[in-house]
């Protein structure tokens, strides 16, 4: 798992371990010198710390599907901005994935032309929080594109250690009308994302 080579303290420190036993030392340190009552709250704090940093809900987010009905065009791009919000409403990270113009054909549906997904930190384990999906979809054209934007809340479980791994689909959909106004048509896009969180 670890690259050949490094001291014990650099291959410790890639494990997590060696901050943990840096501080032990210096609690051992502190405690010789008097200092007991205070390093055993320290001792404590560093634990939890150390336990919120080893162990980390990851979120990734990756386009199954997408098609579209209705002819306004065949030359899609889009974008997906995932926003993860913990339990208190607080946004924690983001992450975007890009899907360049390429070929889409109307009335079907299809695997992205290539593999697109983000992968987001997701905060604490065993806990859930939401993740807020905004899709931006535009039809290219020679003259005036043709827009659209949808966005959903979805609720996510970040599993504890030693738990199954967490895993859901979401459909988007989002109504986009052919620019000018004048021409008339309307398509419907649609994407099929999977979210799936693991503890880390
Ligand atoms: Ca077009
Ligand atoms: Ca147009």
């Amino acid at each position: 798992m670890l690259a050949a080579g490094g001291s014990r303290d650099e291959q410790d420190c890639r494990n997590g371990r060696a901050v943990s036993q840096k501080h032990r030392n210096t609690i051992a340190r502190s405690f010789r010198q008097g200092k007991g009552r205070l390093s055993k709250g320290l001792e404590v704090y560093l634990s939890v710390m150390q336990y919120h940093r080893r162990m980390e809900c990851k979120l990734t987010v990756s386009v199954v599907e997408e098609g579209v009905e209705g002819d306004i065009g065949d030359d899609w791009e889009y974008t997906v901005t995932a926003t993860v919000i913990d339990p208190n409403g607080r946004s924690l990270e983001a992450g975007r994935i890009r899907v360049p113009e390429h070929h889409l054909k109307p009335g079907t549906t299809q695997p992205p032309p290539s593999a697109a997904g983000v992968k987001i930190r997701a905060g604490a384990c065993g806990a859930f929080p939401k993740v807020e999906l905004r899709l931006d979809v535009n039809e290219v054209d020679w003259l005036v594109d043709d827009p659209g934007t949808t966005t959903v809340m979805i609720p996510i479980d970040c599993p504890g250690q030693g738990k199954p791994a967490f895993s859901k689909e979401v459909a988007m959909s989002v109504e986009v009308r052919e620019r000018p106004k004048a021409l008339g048509g309307k398509a419907t896009f649609k994407l099929t994302l999977r979210l799936a969180t693991v503890c880390l």
